[in-house]
């Protein structure tokens, strides 16, 4: 008898359930699809994470050799807040490379879609200097405060990032594979002894209007037990 009856206490939620997976979507819901699409393609010596809007959506998957680009596709939603931490291979201690005898050099570049390129109108900061000759330790680090990635950072007081020639940076050949047209090379001032560089801009597109709805976002497990905190 008891069997039965949960039997029937689960048929009573699966017969609604089926039905809900043959529902049709409400009126006003409307899919983006891959022409909403842009690409991102991103190069950065040697090795870069980005946020867009506060969420992770690239990180370069080779830390230090050979060169690579990253290039992914985006689903662009404006105002748009890029950050990224870019790092030149560095040791922590010494701020060298290739066993403490060479200085390694940074550069960064990105482009977005048609219009959206890195330049001297992003904000940078450095938080890895190094090394300073006659400096005891050779090595200055700042410690990079956890929320730089998120949409309300303030870096109202961050310097512009400083544009480079591409003969200084000196990107890989399959760079010219890309599309990168209009966009500059940047770092903080000193590309040899700024190791660990932080951008952020926000491009803001005035009357954009997303052409999709996918109404409210589902809520994820983990920014639950962030509200719980
Ligand atoms: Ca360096
Ligand atoms: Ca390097």
């Amino acid at each position: 008898m008891t069997r039965i009856l949960c039997l029937l206490f689960c048929l009573s939620f699966l017969v609604p359930l089926s039905a809900q997976r043959r529902n049709r979507l409400p009126e006003h819901i409307v899919k983006p699809n891959t022409g909403d699409i842009v690409k991102l393609n991103v190069y950065a010596d040697n090795w870069f994470k980005l946020y867009i809007n506060g969420k992770l959506v690239a990180v370069d998957s080779i830390e230090f050799m050979p060169h690579n680009i990253i290039s992914v596709d985006v689903l662009p939603e404006y105002p748009m807040t890029i950050a990224v931490m870019a790092r030149d291979n560095a040791d922590a201690i010494t701020g060298k490379e290739y066993e403490h005898v060479q200085i390694g050099d940074g550069g960064f570049i990105l482009k977005l879609g048609d219009d959206v390129v890195s330049d001297s109108s992003w904000k940078a900061k450095c938080f890895f200097f190094g090394p300073m000759e006659g400096e005891k330790p050779p090595v200055k680090h700042i410690p990079i405060p956890e929320d730089w990635f998120t949409v309300d950072f303030d870096d109202s007081a961050w310097e512009s990032a400083t544009e480079f020639e591409e003969a200084a940076v000196r990107p890989p050949q399959p760079f010219r594979e890309y599309d990168f047209k209009g966009a500059e090379f940047i770092w903080t001032g000193d590309l040899d002894l700024h190791n660990t560089v932080i951008f952020r801009a926000t491009i803001e597109k005035p009357g954009w209007k997303a052409r999709w709805n996918t109404g409210e976002p589902v809520r994820r497990i983990e920014d639950l037990e962030k509200g719980r905190r």
